[in-house]
């Protein structure tokens, strides 16, 4: 396979990221539809360029932490659904308590990060829906960097390194660039789930 050149001409990840799973069709499409129409109905909150909706516990991008006077109530029905089959399906221990909704427009990303070690236990899951996107992972110990094509209704896990050593990110930008093929970015809504660990 090619080596990533991780701007905007990524290919098939050419690097395999231990703990780092993705899995293709996680939810019907019909789930997908009403996931979408139920968030559309929610508030969206404005702290950062793209919209965000915050569940379980707000976070608070500015100091990176969250804590319990950040609690916010248990996850709505329709996120407490998938949070339980996250957990029935054994892809996360614990049953996730935080959910925070991304809504990226075309031209918007999230930069890279890893997300907050000490506020969020081991394994951090994300359902893709809408849209596709590539997604980068870069670890600059190693150095390496790949990315990951992500289609609607796919989950990705991340878990060991892929958590804890790997950043994760989206470029803003309108298209991606995957395997040769131009990909014009739409709409697209992700739900990452978590567990916090409140100190
Ligand atoms: O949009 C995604 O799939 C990832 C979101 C993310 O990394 C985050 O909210 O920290």
């Amino acid at each position: 396979m090619q080596t990533n050149l991780f701007q905007n001409d990524a290919c098939a990840p050419s690097i395999v990221i231990d703990g780092l799973r993705h899995l293709p069709e996680y939810i019907a499409d019909e789930e997908e539809a009403r996931l979408i129409d139920i968030i559309d109905q929610q508030p969206w909150r404005h702290d950062l360029k793209r919209r965000v909706q915050h569940y379980g516990y707000r976070y608070d991008y500015k100091a990176r932490m969250v804590a319990l006077a950040l609690n916010i109530g248990a996850l709505p029905d329709w996120a407490a659904a998938i949070s339980a089959r996250l957990v029935a399906d054994k892809w996360m221990g614990q049953k996730p308590d935080q959910l925070i909704v991304n809504e990226y427009l075309p031209g918007q990303g999230i930069a890279p990060h890893i997300d907050c070690i000490p506020c969020f236990s081991d394994t951090i899951i994300s359902l893709s829906l809408a849209g596709p996107c590539v997604m980068d992972f870069s670890n600059p110990v190693l150095p390496q960097k790949t990315s990951l094509l992500l289609q609607p209704r796919d989950l990705i896990i991340l878990s060991g390194a892929a958590r804890y050593r790997w950043q994760h990110g989206i470029a803003a930008r309108k298209s991606d660039l995957y395997d040769g093929q131009k990909i014009n970015r739409q709409r697209r809504i992700s739900l990452t789930f978590r567990k916090v660990i409140l100190t």
